[in-house]
């Protein structure tokens, strides 16, 4: 037994040491945080191999890989072919998964093996098949793979050999376009969804498509255009999007499926999840892509909308175009990439408290339900499926970018566990079946590679990010943000304007997807803090929800300090959140306070309990 005297000044070295030694604990914070992501890198670095061997040795140069039966699917003219009509006699597919792995394998730096599928694409690949194709799925993933394998094989920055390359990938994207042109060719300019790429139009091909169908086209096809100098693709794209928004109703609401020949809507009702996402990313990525202020102004008015009439709380449900009326009350898995899309436009408030939400139904099910009914709340009853899709980690890397919390590095954790424990079979990952089963289905998307593996490394190494401007297309695939391409590159785009992470040992300049594009308006400001809210942020109606954001900068509670004349911990409130003091414990509020009232607060129980926001956000 120690004396007692001893004990007693242990205890008191004990209580007073993290004062004495404030750095150290930082550091080996930061020493584990570190050694975490290597540890996590690795891991994921590891999955995106074993997907990719294994659809070498089993199914290239066909589309897909069938893990659980080791053999292929040519599933690109099965892509949104729900009843699998007009299937192609001889079609032996195009490589897809190669195509879609290229800029995953840039980001990982395997250069090797990328100018590997240069030669092998540039040497076999042909578009001259008589196969029909899903426009859209096509363009995201083929198209988009092609020019943003292009760009990085140019990009002196990747070391790449470049004398053994000669724009063999923009030849074959080019190629591919034309292919895309007589769908376009519609009295309303808005583009079939199906396309032979041998034949053009087939006859009697359905006239109906959806709205991210015709609306998300912009980046690829405006990339094309920019790139080869012929304009055509891009004006095709973009006459499209035009018309598309020339549809919306006076609520600045969309339908989710229209007629091509007649302009009109079929389906009324629409939300944030199928058939309409990717139209919002790409309004906005336009914008920061090529800095037409046209792209900003429908950006904004549509998400001020769907702000407006689809959120209810951290939920998004789907509602009438004609009168904003509430139709669908349903997560959907795709749903999960919108808070991505909120962290680029600077509404991070919204997107933290969505963001939580798809967590903790991840961690119910294991992985995200294709469909879960919120008036129900359970499972669709067909729709429970999960095919390995990557809109989750896709939002929890936007996150991490945007406030470097660890937390969501424990949640990318978290979905790499799944994934590894649910979805990994010997022959590589297969798609979930049914969530309340577990049981598999024989099938590895391309996007596993291009997306989920890509954005759960980045998300622990972005190094590739690093004093670089990218946007992402909704497949995942780079496109470099470039002042040649714009009208006027936006402020938060140059590089001067960039903000210095202050976490790091050295202050290292962050990306620009640490930056909010959406214009902030100083609304107040109180002795102690400044009211900032984002011109994007709409609170919502219900009571426990209608904080709106509030900031406090370093240099306001500088001020603070000097005129108060004592030590004051930097404060973030969020909706309804306040960090405080302790770093480390987030907590929530009891009730939306006044300005500098007194608050009550209790520990947040929820799944947030470890964050540490800090205040460059
Ligand atoms: C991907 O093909 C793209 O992200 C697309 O926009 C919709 N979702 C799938 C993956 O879930």
């Amino acid at each position: 037994m120690l004396p007692r005297q001893v004990v007693k000044w242990i205890l008191v070295f004990l209580v007073i040491s993290p004062s004495l030694f404030p750095v150290s604990v930082s550091e080996a914070d930061s020493s584990y945080w570190s050694a975490k992501k290597r540890h996590m890198k690795k891991k994921v670095h590891d999955m995106f191999y074993h997907a990719y061997e294994n659809y070498l040795t089993h199914a290239f140069p066909h589309d897909e890989l069938k893990p659980l039966s080791k053999s292929f699917t040519d599933s690109l003219s099965e892509l949104g072919n729900l009843k699998l009509e007009h299937l192609p006699q001889h079609y032996n597919g195009s490589a897809l998964t190669l195509i879609e792995s290229m800029s995953s394998l840039v980001i990982m730096g395997n250069n090797t093996e990328f100018e590997r599928a240069v030669l092998w694409l540039s040497e076999n690949l042909n578009f001259d098949v008589d196969a029909r194709i899903n426009l859209f799925e096509c363009n995201i993933r083929v198209l988009g793979g092609l020019v943003s394998a292009h760009i990085l094989a140019t990009d002196s920055a990747n070391r790449l050999v470049q004398g053994s390359y000669k724009n063999q990938l923009l030849t074959l994207a080019e190629d591919l376009g034309r292919r895309f042109l007589p769908a376009f060719d519609t009295p309303t300019g808005l583009p079939y969804a199906w396309i032979n790429l041998k034949y053009g139009v087939m006859e009697n091909e359905t006239t109906e498509t959806s709205t991210s169908g015709c609306g998300s086209l912009i980046l690829e096809m405006g990339a094309l255009s920019r790139l080869t100098g012929d304009p055509i693709y891009e004006s095709a794209a973009l006459r499209a999007l035009r018309r598309l928004w020339s549809m919306r109703s006076s609520l600045n609401l969309l339908g989710t499926t229209l007629d091509v020949t007649t302009g009109e809507w079929i389906e009324y009702s629409s939300g944030i999840g199928a058939g309409v996402d990717s139209f919002y990313e790409y309004l906005f990525k336009a914008h920061i892509l090529f800095g037409k202020e046209d792209f900003w102004r429908m950006f904004h008015s549509a998400y001020l909308a769907v702000q407006k009439y689809f959120r209810h709380g951290p939920w998004y449900h789907e509602a009438d175009m004609r009168n904003g009326k509430a139709t669908y009350w349903q997560l959907t898995s795709l749903q999960a990439f919108w808070p991505g899309l909120q962290v680029l436009v600077g509404d991070i408030a919204a997107a933290n408290s969505s963001h939580r939400e798809f967590v903790h139904v991840w961690k119910k099910f294991g992985v995200l339900p294709e469909r879960y009914l919120l008036d129900h709340l359970m499972l669709h009853p067909t729709e429970k499926y999960y095919p390995l899709r990557p809109e989750l980690a896709e939002s929890t890397f936007y996150l991490y970018q945007a406030t470097k919390d660890p937390w969501y590095l424990e949640v990318g954790e978290s979905i790499v566990n799944s994934l590894n424990s649910y979805t990994k079979v010997d022959g590589g990952f297969a798609s979930i079946r049914d969530v309340t089963t577990m049981q598999l289905e024989d099938h590895q998307h391309s996007f596993f590679l291009a997306e989920t593996c890509k954005y759960l490394y980045l998300l622990f190494d972005d190094s590739f990010l690093v004093d670089r401007n990218y946007v992402f297309t909704t497949e995942g695939h780079p496109l470099p943000v470039l002042s040649s391409w714009h009208d006027r590159l936006p402020e938060a785009y140059i590089p001067r304007n960039w903000t210095f992470l202050p976490s790091e040992k050295q202050a290292r300049r962050a990306s620009a997807m640490t930056l909010q594009v959406c214009p902030a308006t100083s609304l107040d400001c109180r002795h102690r803090c400044q009211q900032v809210k984002s011109a994007c942020h709409i609170p919502d109606a219900r009571s426990d929800h209608s904080r709106t954001c509030i900031y406090v900068t370093d240099e306001l509670s500088n001020e603070a300090q000097q005129s108060e004349g004592r030590k004051l911990s930097p404060i973030i409130h969020y909706e309804g959140l306040k960090v405080s003091g302790k770093k480390k414990n987030l907590l929530r509020l009891e009730s939306a306070p006044h300005n500098n009232e007194e608050i009550r607060v209790m520990e947040d129980s929820g799944i947030h309990h470890n964050s540490s926001w800090t205040a460059h956000q």
